[in-house]
């Protein structure tokens, strides 16, 4: 019998992490009824309990519907002329007065293409200024660095078809059945039909129990682990003699390096014992077919980027690339992250990560776009908070990211925030970084809009509306369309399809996409002009100027934190399979009810020191903040370690983060924190009936 709680179904791509399952959505009379798994490439009929069932956000009773505009202190319901013609005359005063780099942007990687490709066109055309980044700068922007060195590509060497035909496969920090669950997912089946995983991560990852091999690996000491399997692959005979004669260039210099990476010394650094590195090695050495996936775990570091070099000496010594089953599989975060900056909201490069000092690619745009353009790079995203608090940058357009509760340093971040003339924050609710905001433009969320996203795989995707936005909201491309349209630089583009009509036309990569060929499976970039797209890359070259891929000798440094007498406990931070980074949807929804607050996982062994019980209120302090936290005892989390999420603004995490980053990308190491942590109070319960809580 038919389903008649919905009359309409539409085939979408989830807007929440990077693996881009295909949704079906269906409605009844405007109104999202249910949403069910689609049959796309990355799920196969299935999806995790975000994609599925956290949609209730799109109707929750504090949507932002009308934009706001801030007045003597509070934000009043403004029509869209005069927000719009608020934003617009502020950002051209502002541009009169201080010039163009006065001003920056930071575009949403929860958005598409097609809004992520306009809002960078506002700043560099419109505007003036390459002062545009977007949230891959706290995220993958390592792995986006290293690859480019290493390989040529920023993308995921192969796709997640690899993971079951692949016969190993490494996991170093990531934790895929919570951030990557339908990833995730099809690893844990693989594994029970006889695909051996490692895992390597300070925590006793989920996975870990449906792998061969678990790694405990130091926070930080990833370099000294990845170093000392490269050490015993070549001490073994796994390295494949003629793909390092033929296709790589520098293999010498990483052997020689890697000479003192004896098992023995690993262990000393990371933790990991001596024989089980040995043991990780063959499995990987030996397998035909062998595939890696990382995650934040080995990018959100001082050293990030070096070790998703070090991860490429792997594949590139055992010829483990470039083949069926032989993938190199960065777990992108959100469900754009790998568009956003593909198609050019980073402040050095066009889209396909063409810098913005390439005469060729700059002239075409400025002919394109009837503008001339610098040919310096505009600032990164903590660069822009530095130039807000020393003068430089007096205005800024925030889209659809929460650096208020996301970004490290919030003290720092809020600070530059308040210190801005105007502010403009375009959301789809109300959030930390919105309460320092002059007007607030109101967007439509993925079920209400039509565009593409592009998921870890490379692949990009079809977005389809399944509902309208609520009352006035718009979307982001129609918002970047009417206020580029007051700044005197109208966009050509009648739709989402346009852009991407756009996009193609300027971009290699993109030559042969058009939405009719995305439908069904989407394309994997590059895509050629006749629509040939590319699921494996570099299987006869790699995309340098020689061919050849690139050894990277890099030794173990210590983490950017260390833990001390004062502060003798390291934090790691991530997420949690509930909710998602900020929160803002997913605490709008039934997945409130499964998880309600953050925690803080602590070791018996630890607890017991500290006298802490599970349920106990917590201090956690580190050099540059303090927070309360409720405490869990759990042998998950290695003794020494303690871990917690950032996904409650009330707990305020990131408050404990400080400005160390990665040496090239400045990705903030939020996984090394050292922190002191002391029982302030009872379990909660306690406090309730003492009535203190
Ligand atoms: N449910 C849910 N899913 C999400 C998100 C979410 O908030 N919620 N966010 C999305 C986003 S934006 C992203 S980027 C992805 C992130 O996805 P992941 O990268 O999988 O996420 P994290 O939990 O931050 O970190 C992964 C693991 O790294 C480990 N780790 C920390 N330090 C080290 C180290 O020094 N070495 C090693 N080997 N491991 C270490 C941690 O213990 C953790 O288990 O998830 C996406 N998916
Ligand atoms: N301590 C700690 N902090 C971290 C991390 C960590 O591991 N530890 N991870 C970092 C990582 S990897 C990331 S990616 C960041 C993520 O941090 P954020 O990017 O700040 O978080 P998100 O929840 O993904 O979404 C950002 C905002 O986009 C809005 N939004 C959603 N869809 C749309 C849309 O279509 N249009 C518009 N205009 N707005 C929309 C949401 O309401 C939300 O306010 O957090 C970082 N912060
Ligand atoms: S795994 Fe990711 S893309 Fe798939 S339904 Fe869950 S959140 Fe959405
Ligand atoms: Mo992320």
């Amino acid at each position: 019998m038919a389903d008649t709680r919905f009359d309409t179904t539409v085939s979408t791509t989830c807007g929440y992490c990077g693996v881009g399952c295909n949704l079906e959505a269906h409605t009844r009379a405007g109104r999202i009824v249910s949403i069910s798994p689609g049959m796309g490439p990355a799920n196969r009929g299935h999806t995790c309990l975000k994609g599925r069932f956290a949609h209730q956000f799109t109707r929750a009773r504090d949507r932002l519907t009308a934009p706001l505009v801030r007045e003597s202190g509070t934000f009043r319901i403004a029509t869209w002329e005069e927000a719009l013609d608020r934003v617009a005359s502020e950002l051209l005063r502002i541009k009169a007065q201080y010039g163009p780099d006065a001003i920056a942007g930071l575009a949403s990687s929860r958005a598409t293409n097609e809004e992520c490709y306009a809002m960078q066109r506002v700043f560099r055309a419109a505007i003036g200024t390459h002062n545009i980044d977007n949230c891959s700068r706290v995220c993958h922007s390592p792995t986006s660095f290293a690859l480019r060195k290493s390989l040529g590509l920023s993308g995921c060497t192969g796709s997640f078809d690899d993971i079951e035909r692949a016969e190993v496969l490494l996991i170093v920090g990531a934790n895929p059945t919570e951030a990557h669950p339908v990833a995730g997912a099809r690893m844990k089946q693989a594994a029970l039909r006889g695909l051996q995983l490692i895992t390597a991560d300070p925590r006793r990852i989920e996975l870990a129990d449906y792998g061969v091999l678990h790694l405990p690996v130091h926070p930080g000491t990833n370099a000294a682990f990845l170093n000392g399997l490269a050490h015993v692959l070549i001490r073994d005979g796994f390295v494949d003699e003629a793909f390092v004669a033929e296709r790589t260039t520098g293999f010498e210099t990483v052997a020689e390096l890697v000479a003192a990476y004896t098992p023995d010394e690993v262990e000393r650094i990371t933790g990991v014992p001596a024989a089980d590195l040995e043991r990780a090695a063959r499995l990987y050495g030996e397998a035909d077919r062998a595939s890696i996936a990382w995650g934040l775990g080995v990018t959100e570091q001082r050293y990030g980027s070096e070790c998703v070099q070090l991860i490429c000496n792997l594949a590139l010594m055992t010829g483990k690339i470039g083949r069926p089953g032989c993938a190199l599989l960065p777990l992108r975060g959100q469900n754009n992250v790998q568009g956003s900056s593909d198609v050019g909201a980073l402040p050095d490069t066009f889209s396909q990560y063409r810098s913005v000092a390439d005469e060729e690619t700059a002239r075409m745009y400025e002919e394109l776009w009837g503008v001339s353009m610098k040919r310096e790079r505009g600032l990164k995203m903590q660069e822009m908070f530095d130039a807000a608090l020393d003068g430089r940058v007096k205005a800024m357009w925030i889209c659809g990211y929460d650096i208020a509760q996301s970004d490290p340093d919030i003290e720092h971040v809020t600070a530059a925030l308040s210190s801005l003339e105007f502010l403009v924050v375009q959301e789809i609710f109300e959030n930390e970084t919105s309460k320092f905001a002059n007007v607030i433009l109101p967007a439509a969320s993925f079920l209400e809009k039509t565009g593409t996203f592009t998921n870890a795989e490379r692949r990009i995707q079809l977005v389809r509306a399944a509902v309208a936005p609520p009352g006035a909201a718009k979307t982001d491309l129609e918002i970047f369309q009417l206020v580029s349209e007051r700044l005197g630089h109208p966009l050509p583009y009648a739709g989402p399809e346009d852009v991407m009509a756009e996009i193609a036309a300027t971009t290699p990569h993109f030559a042969g996409v058009t939405y009719e060929r995305l439908e069904g499976r989407g394309l994997q970039w590059p895509v050629a002009p006749d629509g040939t797209d590319s699921p494996i890359l570099y299987e006869e070259r790699f995309e340098q100027p020689d061919g050849l891929g690139r050894f990277a000798a890099l030794p173990y440094k210590a983490p950017g934190d260390e833990a001390s007498e004062e502060y003798p406990l390291i934090l790691v931070t991530g997420r949690r399979l509930e909710h998602y980074n900020v929160g803002t949807m997913t605490r709008r929804t039934g997945n409130l009810e499964l998880l309600s607050k953050d925690w803080l996982e602590i070791h018996p062994e630890d607890a017991r020191e500290l006298g802490v019980e599970t349920g106990d209120l917590v201090r956690v302090r580190s050099k540059h903040g303090e927070i309360a936290v409720e405490a869990r005892v759990t042998e998950r989390i290695d003794p020494g370690h303690v871990f917690t999420a950032f996904h409650f603004p009330e707990v305020r995490t990131n408050l404990l983060v400080g400005p160390s980053a990665d040496v090239n990308t400045s990705c903030p190491e939020y996984k090394v924190i050292a922190v002191s942590v002391e029982k302030v109070g009872a379990p909660v319960e306690e406090r309730v009936a003492a009535g203190v809580a």
